[in-house]
């Protein structure tokens, strides 16, 4: 028991280290840092056809930090995430489009402001709905913490209106154009790019935004001066030299399709997965990498936890049961969010994106391998043990030699079962920002709007993997049998 419980902390230990050396700066000499962005925003922040992040924020900030002599790792994540990830100390800062407000100036330090912006309204094309009276009783789509969310949010009462949130643009859009949703608020320059760009929607205030203001790239209050610094000379150089205008004409005078590859092009599946293809493997590769590290990881402290909840000691089946009910009953994402937005505030250092989703798969997918290790001893005939124990065994040696053997034969079906669940659970660590294989999907989605095909394609590739999957566990547990 000893031994397992060292073997496991020296795990954990070992991989919480490697994650956290992994945040630093991989070249000395340069200053590094960790930027956070909503790579759904064109045409600000986006994927080419490439995969590459491109858009007018990001040329900025590309071209910034190649003058200033800074280097810099994207976390694309949504908006609301993006923001909470600068707020604790997750990410040094974020360009998103982020419009500059007051309340946000509470939280963090703006640069020199960049793009004129403001809020625009847009419903499906052929909608009957014209003003914004007319939205009485119906539903609007927004797109959780934005700023024209809180527009939204701010006249609700005044036009009587319901509301349902989603965490990007795209699927606001979409659901406005499925008349799920009659209309949605967002920032005008995005609004009319997509539409502009073939996006079915019509904006209704194309002359005069609500709250007209300014986008910054932001850091955390009173952190990181040396970045704000940096890019604030950096900008006001490239805006001297004409390297700004050349950037936003870049974006606004071509078609979207320049960056992002004609429709035709992507239109069939194979056109998809060709176009796509290195973007479908890196996804793959983080998804199985989360899954196998959270596979052996959760498996080894589910077995801990469950052979505590078998001791003798009433203390280790007390602590055993609470783990078991706290992390069971906690829903993964608020686990993931606690993990990696709100703990390193307490600890005052960063969790990499992967430490963060990794723990959470520990400590979520382990209380319930944890629930059924214990159910699966307990389920061991009791007379195996009073067998055992008659026999002359200790407490100890008859769990080990006798009830443990016994019982992990029982939890084999269970064990394949959680490994499944594993690697499909990965899929809601996309929420902070680790690039894996849904938050792939999104990206693409975003690019081509072929949202049919694009999660056609993922939901086989995760299908491929949990047939391999299941062929591994059923093989080994044949092996195991004989
Ligand atoms: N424009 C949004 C805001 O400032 C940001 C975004 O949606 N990327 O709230």
């Amino acid at each position: 028991m000893k031994k397992v419980l060292m073997t496991l902390v020296t795990a954990v230990a070992a991989f919480l280290m490697v994650g956290v050396a992994a945040v630093k700066p991989a070249q000395a000499s340069k200053p590094h840092y960790i930027i956070a962005t909503d790579a759904t925003y064109a045409p600000f922040d986006f994927q080419d056809k490439n995969n590459q992040y491109v858009g007018i924020d990001q040329d900025i900030l590309a071209t910034i930090a190649k003058r200033e002599g800074f280097t810099y790792e994207l976390k694309p994540m949504s908006f609301n995430a993006a923001t909470q990830a600068v707020a604790s100390s997750q990410a040094d800062g974020v360009i998103a489009g982020m419009s500059i407000t007051d309340a946000r100036k509470q939280v963090f330090d703006f640069s020199t402001p960049y793009y004129r912006s403001g809020i625009g309204w847009a419903t499906a094309k052929n909608s009957k709905i014209k003003s914004l009276s007319d939205l009485k009783g119906k539903t609007v789509a927004l797109k959780t913490g934005t700023a024209g969310a809180q527009y939204a949010e701010s006249i609700q009462s005044k036009y009587g209106f319901k509301i349902t949130y989603f965490s990007d643009s795209d699927t606001s859009y979409r659901d406005v154009i499925n008349g799920n949703t009659v209309a949605t608020f967002g920032d005008l320059p995005v609004l009319q790019y997509a539409v502009k760009n073939g996006t079915e929607l019509k904006v209704q205030n194309p002359k005069d935004p609500f709250n007209a203001g300014d986008y910054g790239f932001a850091v955390k209050k009173g952190s990181n001066a040396a970045l704000l610094a940096a890019f604030d000379k950096g900008f006001a150089a490239i805006k001297k030299d004409g390297t700004y205008d050349k950037i936003v004409n870049k974006y606004l005078d071509a078609k979207a399709s320049t960056f992002t590859g004609s429709a035709a092009d992507n239109n069939s599946v194979t056109g998809i997965l060709r176009s796509n293809s290195s973007a479908f493997w890196h996804g793959l590769k983080e998804t199985l990498y989360l899954t196998i590290v959270g596979i052996i990881l959760a498996t080894l402290w589910g077995l801990l936890l469950g052979v505590m909840g078998v001791s003798k000691s009433k203390f280790l089946r007390g602590l055993s049961t609470t783990i078991i009910y706290i992390f069971r009953g906690m829903p993964m994402m608020v686990l993931a969010f606690f993990i990696y937005i709100g703990l390193p505030s307490v600890v005052g250092t960063k969790i990499p994106a992967f430490t963060a989703g990794v723990l959470t798969l520990i400590l979520n997918e382990g209380a319930y391998t944890g629930a059924f290790v214990r159910g699966g001893f307990n389920s061991v005939d009791n007379g195996q043990m009073e067998a055992a124990r008659s026999l002359g065994l200790s407490h100890g040696k008859a769990m080990r030699k006798v009830i443990i053997p016994q019982g992990l034969k029982l939890m084999i079906p269970s064990f394949i079962n959680q490994f499944i669940i594993t690697l499909k659970d990965t899929s809601i660590l996309s929420a902070i920002g680790i690039l894996e294989l849904t938050q792939t999907g999104t990206l693409i989605v975003t690019r081509n709007s072929q949202g049919f095909r694009v999660w056609a394609i993922i939901a086989m590739i995760y299908l491929i993997v949990i047939t391999l999957l299941t062929w591994l566990s059923n093989w080994v547990e044949k092996r195991t049998q004989a």
